[in-house]
C-alpha cells in the first residue's frame, strides 16, 4: 500500500509534467490514472523490470496518421515516454486499464499506446520499462519498401544474367533460358506432337521454386495494373534500377512487360494457355544455373487462358501510352486476349487436374498444381478487362453472365474482384465514361466492396493488435500476409477511393502496420526490411546464394494456423504459427502473387497519406 501511494505521488508529478509539454492532456490524463488505480485490483506496482514487448510498424509512420503501439509483457500503469532524436522528452504517460486489449486466441493482454499527437516529422524513442525501441515520422513510409518490391520481381527474372550493377552482390549468371523447352504428351496437338521443341524465354519464377506459372503471372500482373490507375501519378517516376530504366516507361511497366513478354510465348496455336512451364519435380535448393532437369509446357486449360486473357487486356489498355517503346505490342496483346477468351468458350471446362494427368502420360509432373475447378470468376474478370479496352457490348454481356453471386478476397484461384474493382478504379480514376449501363456494373460492384468493408473493420480499434486482420482463425491461411492483411488492406483503400469515406484508409493502414510489425511476433514480414525480418524464407535463390542476406523486398507467406511441418513451430496459436526457416514453405516461402500485393499496397498507401 505504501508503495502503491508513492507510485500515486510518483504520478502525479508526471502528469503535472506532461501537462507543461501538453495542457489538453491533464485532465484526461489525471482522470484516467485514478480511475485506473481505483478500478484495478490485481495490480502489481513497482516491482521488477520486466522487459516489455514493443510491438510496433517499423516502417515508421507518416506525419498525420494514426500512430498506435502496442505493449505487451508489462503491468498496468507502467509508465511510458517518448523522446526525440536530440534526447527531448516529447510524451509521456502510463499503460492504462481502458486501453487494454486481449488476444481472441488466448489469454495475451496487451496495451495501445496512441502517439498520433506526434506529427513532426523526425526520430523519435519509445520506452516502456527498459524496453527501447525507435520509430520514424516521416513523408516517404513505404518508397523503399515499394522499390524493393517491385526490384524483388528483377531478381525473379529467368533467361538473363542479373548483373551486379543492378543486383550488387546478389548478382548471377543467366539460366533457364527455356528456348528449348518440350511439349509435353498432355499437351500434344497436330501442330505440336508431344516432344516438338518451343522456345518460351524470359518471364519470373513464381516463388521459392523456378517453374512458371500462367495462372499465377496472370494474377500478379492483374493485382498490380488494377491498382495502377491509382496510383500511376506515384509510381511513374519511381527508378528501381533495372536494365531498362530511364526509358521514358514507368519501371514498373517494364518490369511487368519482361513477364508479359514470357507469356505471350505460352499461348499454343489455336488460341489456348499452356497451365505452366515446368520441371516434372521441384529442383533442390541450388542456384538457377545448377538446374538440369529439362522443362515442359503442359496441358492447356480454361482457367490459364482467362487469366492470360484478362492480363493482356488490361496490359494493351495501360502499354498503349508507350507504343513508342514497345511497338506493336498494345495490338498484339489484345488480339492475344481475344483469341484466348475465343478459345475459352470453346473449352470452357478444361481445368487442370493434375493427378489426372499423371495417369495418362509421362513423365508424370509434381510441381504447383494452381488447380481451380471453376472457371465462372476467371470469365467475369477476362470480360470486365476486354469491356475496358474494347468497349465492346458484347464483352459487357458476357461480364454480366457472369457476375458474382457474392464478394470474395481477392486471390489465384478467385479474380471476379480483381474485375469489380478494376471497373471501379477505371470510372473513379481512371478515363472511363460512364452509360446507363456501365454505371449498373458501377453500383453493382460497388455495393459489394462496401458491404464487405463495413464488415470487415467493425470495431477493429478493440482487437489487441488494432487492426481489422488477425483475429479470426481463418486469417491466418498459407499466405496471410499477402492474400490477408495486404490484400484486404488494398481493398479497403479501394472502398475509400469510391466512398471516400476516411475510416476504410485507416483501417487500411492498420492492417500495414500489422503487416510491418504490429503484430505478436514483432515480425516485419517483408525481407531486408525493419528491425526483425525473415532471414530464410523458402527462396531457392536466397538459400543456395551464399549471401547471408536473402534477396530484399520479398514479403513471406506468414503464419498459417494449419502449417504441418510441425517440428519447425513453436507456437499453437494461429497469430504465432509461423517460423523464419527455410524448411517452412507453409509459412515462409515468397510468390510473386504476394509481393504483387506488397507492390500495389504501398504505393497505394503512399498515394494517399491525408489524415
Ligand atoms: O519447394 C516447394 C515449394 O516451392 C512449393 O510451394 C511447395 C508446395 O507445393 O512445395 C515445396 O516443395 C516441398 C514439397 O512439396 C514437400 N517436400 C519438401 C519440398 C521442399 O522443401
Ligand atoms: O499460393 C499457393 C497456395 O494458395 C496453395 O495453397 C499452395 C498449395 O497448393 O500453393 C501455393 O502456390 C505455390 C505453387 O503451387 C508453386 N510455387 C510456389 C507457390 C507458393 O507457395
Amino acid at each position: 500500500m505504501f508503495f502503491c501511494i508513492i507510485h500515486f505521488a510518483y504520478s502525479l508529478i508526471i502528469c503535472n509534467f506532461v501537462a507543461k509539454l501538453q495542457p489538453i492532456y491533464l485532465g484526461i490524463i489525471m482522470k484516467k490514472t485514478i480511475f485506473a488505480l481505483l478500478l484495478s485490483s490485481s495490480m502489481t506496482l513497482g516491482a521488477s523490470a520486466q522487459d516489455a514487448a514493443i510491438h510496433i510498424n517499423q516502417m515508421g509512420f507518416f506525419p498525420h496518421q494514426e500512430k498506435v503501439v502496442v505493449v505487451e509483457g508489462v503491468k498496468m500503469l507502467k509508465k511510458y515516454n517518448v523522446t526525440d532524436a536530440s534526447g527531448h522528452k516529447i510524451e509521456r504517460g502510463f499503460l492504462l486499464k481502458d486501453n487494454a486489449y486481449r488476444s481472441t486466441f488466448s489469454d495475451d493482454q496487451a496495451y495501445h499506446i496512441d502517439l498520433s499527437s506526434i506529427i513532426r516529422p523526425g526520430d523519435y524513442y519509445l520506452e516502456v520499462n527498459k524496453t527501447k525501441t525507435k520509430f520514424t515520422v516521416k513523408n516517404d513510409v513505404y518508397d523503399d519498401v515499394c522499390k524493393a518490391a517491385i526490384k524483388a520481381f528483377y531478381y525473379q527474372r529467368s533467361g538473363m544474367p542479373i548483373e551486379a550493377k543492378y543486383a550488387g552482390k546478389w548478382n548471377r549468371p543467366a539460366a533457364h533460358m527455356d528456348t528449348e523447352v518440350l511439349v509435353h504428351p498432355s499437351a500434344a496437338t497436330e501442330a505440336r506432337p508431344a516432344g516438338t521443341k518451343i522456345s518460351s524465354p524470359k518471364g519470373w519464377y513464381d516463388a521459392g521454386d523456378y517453374n512458371k506459372y500462367i495462372v499465377n503471372s496472370g494474377f500478379a500482373i492483374g493485382q498490380m495494373l488494377n491498382i495502377y490507375p491509382l496510383v500511376e501519378e506515384y509510381l511513374k517516376d519511381l527508378d528501381v534500377n533495372i536494365p531498362e530504366s530511364g526509358n521514358g516507361v514507368p519501371d514498373i511497366l517494364n518490369e511487368i512487360y519482361y513477364n508479359l513478354e514470357w507469356m505471350l510465348t505460352m499461348q499454343d496455336t489455336d488460341g489456348g494457355l499452356y497451365h505452366k512451364l515446368t520441371t516434372p519435380n521441384f529442383e533442390g535448393f541450388v542456384m538457377p544455373k545448377d538446374c538440369k532437369q529439362q522443362r515442359y509446357v503442359v496441358q492447356k486449360s480454361t482457367c490459364a487462358t482467362l487469366d492470360f486473357a484478362a492480363s493482356m487486356a488490361m496490359a494493351s489498355r495501360i502499354y498503349a501510352k508507350y507504343e513508342k517503346q514497345f511497338p506493336g505490342f498494345s495490338k498484339k496483346a489484345l488480339d492475344a486476349a481475344k483469341r484466348a477468351y475465343l478459345w475459352a468458350l470453346q473449352n470452357p471446362e478444361v481445368y487442370y487436374r493434375q493427378e489426372v494427368l499423371n495417369k495418362n502420360f509421362s513423365p508424370k509432373v509434381n510441381t504447383g498444381t494452381y488447380g481451380d475447378m471453376n472457371a465462372k470468376d476467371e470469365f467475369f474478370w477476362a470480360a470486365i478487362e476486354l469491356y475496358l479496352t474494347t468497349g465492346s457490348d458484347m464483352f459487357l454481356k458476357e461480364a454480366n453472365s457472369y457476375k458474382p453471386s457474392n464478394f470474395s478476397i481477392p486471390v489465384w484461384g478467385n479474380v471476379s474482384t480483381l474485375g469489380l474493382t478494376s471497373w471501379l478504379l477505371h470510372y473513379y480514376c481512371g478515363t472511363g465514361k460512364r452509360t446507363s449501363e456501365t454505371l449498373q456494373m458501377e453500383n453493382f460492384a460497388k455495393d459489394l466492396l462496401v458491404n464487405w468493408a463495413d464488415k470487415y473493420i467493425n470495431n477493429s480499434e478493440k482487437t489487441m493488435f488494432m487492426a481489422p486482420f488477425g483475429t479470426k482463425k481463418s486469417d491466418f491461411h498459407w499466405a496471410s500476409m499477402a492474400e490477408g492483411a495486404a490484400t484486404e488492406a488494398l481493398l479497403l483503400i479501394q472502398t475509400y477511393v469510391v466512398t471516400k469515406d476516411k475510416k476504410y484508409l485507416i483501417n487500411a493502414r492498420r492492417n500495414a502496420d500489422y503487416l510491418f510489425g504490429r503484430n505478436p511476433l514483432n515480425y516485419c514480414y517483408v525481407t531486408g526490411f525493419g528491425q526483425k525480418s525473415p532471414m530464410n524464407p523458402h527462396h531457392r535463390i536466397s538459400a543456395a546464394d551464399g549471401i547471408e542476406e536473402p534477396i530484399p523486398g520479398l514479403l513471406v507467406g506468414g503464419p498459417n494456423a494449419t502449417a504441418n511441418e510441425g517440428k519447425y513451430y513453436e507456437f499453437e496459436q494461429p497469430d504465432k504459427r509461423y517460423a523464419d526457416n527455410q524448411g517452412s514453405y507453409t509459412t515462409n516461402e515468397i510468390a510473386i502473387n504476394w509481393n504483387s500485393a506488397l507492390v500495389a499496397l504501398t504505393a497505394a498507401l503512399q498515394t494517399y497519406q491525408e489524415y
